[in-house]
């Protein structure tokens, strides 16, 4: 018994900030993931596709996206499982509940776990009722007697919620011990975005990069459900790459060769992201803007995003000039013997910093 299992593909995602042009190829980016996961359930000729979750957002999604869901999941022949999430959450006017479905889908709508057979398997789904506060689904949960029991629901496994997206929220809390507990064999879940597997459970992870910092493998996932310990295996379908970048512009003279060193660093091809972290010094006279810098940088609509680390290089000629405390402060420092010493050196930019009425530096 192989299931394709798939959660957080998030449809129609906003990808705010990138502008229209950008954010309009990362979404379709997501969509060719998702019609890739398809193929491959289909060459693989899997039992089910299950998804656990976050498949759209619902506050965005469009009837064109809709239409593009309908065509993929009825190109499958076997049934095709989801139990809806935070994001794509069960309500009156949602997708899940105004859309005709293909026969082969089941959308699991009940706030309470119910059973599907597929191929000898009992998988149980659940759905969120609501964006956020769902209380730990598992709770007083028994799966009975029967076939073997899979539960496929969106939800946080308890004490991983630190290792996971900063500003993910704690949703439908729960433990590995109580899906045990519950009588569950494994757990198809979704919601963290960073792929995770144990024994019992799996976190199959978006199958195409929503965030920088998105690395490793992640995605679809093959699962064998008819083994004492059911085994995963992770397929790639992501379209973009998004790469992060450190570029010292320590020795950048003027705005123009600052924005042509960032320049190099952005890689060739539409369908690679960078996330640029400036850091060095920035000479004096560059008056330049995160905003200016990035209308420069994503001419030809690339896909980049700066992280500005980048200190004002100290003109220490005309500040030891300076008719008041700094100046003092500067020709003190420099009249030290020790004047180019680390340690002088981060006092001369903490003092300078003080001076100026700014939160000092770390030391
Ligand atoms: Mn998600």
């Amino acid at each position: 018994m192989r299931v394709l299992h798939l959660a957080d593909v998030h449809l129609d995602a906003a990808f705010a900030g990138l502008g229209a042009a950008v954010s309009r190829r990362r979404r379709e980016g997501i969509r060719a993931a998702f019609q890739r996961s398809i193929d491959l359930a289909v060459q693989e000729k899997v039992d089910a596709v299950t998804i656990a979750g976050d498949l759209y957002e619902d506050e965005r999604v469009r009837q064109d996206t809709a239409e593009f869901l309908r065509q993929q999941l009825a190109r499958l022949q076997c049934p095709v499982l989801i139990a809806p999430g935070n994001h794509d959450y069960w309500h009156k006017g949602s997708l899940y509940a105004t859309m005709a479905w293909p026969e082969n889908v089941t959308v699991f709508s009940s706030a309470s776990f119910t059973a599907e057979e597929v191929s000898g398997v009992r998988i149980f789904g659940i759905a969120h009722h609501q964006p956020k506060g769902t209380p730990d689904l598992l709770s007083g949960v028994r799966a009975g007697r029967g076939a073997r029991a899979i539960a496929l629901f969106h939800g946080s496994e308890r004490g991983q919620m630190p290792l996971q997206d900063s500003g993910k929220e704690d949703h439908a809390p729960f433990s590995e011990e109580e899906l045990g507990r519950a009588g569950f064999a494994f757990g198809l879940l979704g919601h963290f975005h960073t792929p995770r597997q144990t024994q019992r459970l799996v976190y199959p992870g978006n199958p195409e990069p929503l965030t920088f910092g998105e690395a490793g493998e992640r995605g679809p996932v093959l699962v064998d459900l008819a083994p004492s310990h059911p085994t995963v295996e992770w397929r790639r379908v992501a379209t973009f790459t998004l790469e992060e970048r450190e570029v010292d512009v320590s020795g950048c003279q003027h705005s123009d060769a600052l924005v042509e060193k960032l320049e190099e660093a952005v890689p060739e091809g539409q369908d690679r992201g960078v996330r640029l972290r400036v850091v060095g010094d920035l000479a004096p006279g560059i008056r330049m803007g995160t905003t200016e810098l990035l209308d420069r940088l994503r001419r030809g609509d690339r896909c980049v995003e700066l992280v500005m680390d980048a200190r004002p290089a100290l003109d220490l000629e005309s500040l030891s000039q300076a008719p008041d405390a700094r100046g003092q402060f500067v020709r003190g420092l420099m009249a030290r013997a020790d004047f180019e010493s680390p340690l002088v050196q981060a006092a001369l930019a903490a003092g300078l910093d003080a001076l100026r009425g700014e939160e000092p530096r770390l030391l």
